[in-house]
């Protein structure tokens, strides 16, 4: 049977790829964004064919705007299996220069948005007894930085930490919970640009959907907790 799934900042980027890769793979969608480039990844989807993508400009950091996304999902499909955490943000600079504003924002996006959107389709996912969760976190989840990064580790040390207990929590309502950890992706994230010659080397926005995709469709008995991966360019310390 056809599954669902919800997918947050799909307007661009590794959420857009996602959206794509699932599509291929027979998932009806739900995609949600802050702006409306979202509407723009469906016409493309449907452009190729792929017809059952619903699309919502809302904020993750808004209870309201996820409470009606995961509504309006269960309403046209009946259900959801999957939730993509894709949102978020990042900037990089030393900690006297980061504003309590930017301080509370990169949080509200990149934590409370993954614990709004999961507190929304967990009730869902309980009454059916399965369900997917998967979180895009960074590699910067799991050590530091040394350039700006105090912030944007912060938010995701953060995300690990909360999606790791959600894993524990929710084990024996069927519900799997993992998160990808990618390095250096080629994204519009951190007021980047998406195929910028300069970025060649680092991971592309299909890399890490593959990743994702694998841990969505892995057998249901099966959890990948975590994927870890980076371009070879990368130092990664370990
Ligand atoms: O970035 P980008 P990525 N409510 O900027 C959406 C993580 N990551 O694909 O709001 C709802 O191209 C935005 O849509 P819109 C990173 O932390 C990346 O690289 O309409 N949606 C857009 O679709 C993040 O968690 C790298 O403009 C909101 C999307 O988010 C994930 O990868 C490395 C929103 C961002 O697309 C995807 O980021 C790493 C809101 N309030 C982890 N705010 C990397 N690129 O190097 C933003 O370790 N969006």
């Amino acid at each position: 049977k056809e599954q669902v799934a919800i997918i947050t900042g799909a307007s661009r980027g590794i959420g857009k790829e996602v959206a794509f890769q699932l599509a291929e793979n027979d998932v009806k969608l739900s995609l949600l964004g802050s702006s409306d480039e979202v509407h723009k990844t469906k016409q493309e989807l449907e452009e190729k064919g792929y017809s059952n993508v619903l699309s919502f400009t809302a904020d993750v950091c808004k209870e309201d705007d996820v409470n009606h996304v995961v509504e309006a999902t269960k309403n046209a499909y009946g259900k959801v299996d999957i939730l993509i955490n894709n949102a978020g943000i990042g900037g990089f600079k030393a900690v006297e220069e980061v504003t309590v504003e930017e301080w509370k924002k990169t949080f509200e996006v990149n934590v409370q948005g993954v614990f709004l959107a999961s507190k929304a389709v967990l009730p869902l996912m309980k009454k059916q007894n399965f369900g997917t969760i998967v979180t895009v976190a960074s590699d910067v989840s799991r050590y530091t930085i040394p350039e700006g990064g105090s912030l944007y580790t912060a938010t995701k040390y953060a995300v690990q930490g909360f999606m790791g207990s959600l894993a524990q929590e929710v084990r024996e309502n069927g519900i799997r919970v993992g998160t990808v950890n990618p390095g250096m992706v080629d994204t519009y994230f951190a007021n980047g640009t998406q195929g910028d010659p300069e970025k060649a080397e680092w991971l592309k926005v299909q890399d890490v959907a593959e990743a994702i995709v694998y841990m969505v469709q892995a057998p249901k008995h099966m959890v990948i907790d975590e994927l870890q991966l980076h371009p070879l360019i990368q130092q990664y310390p370990r």
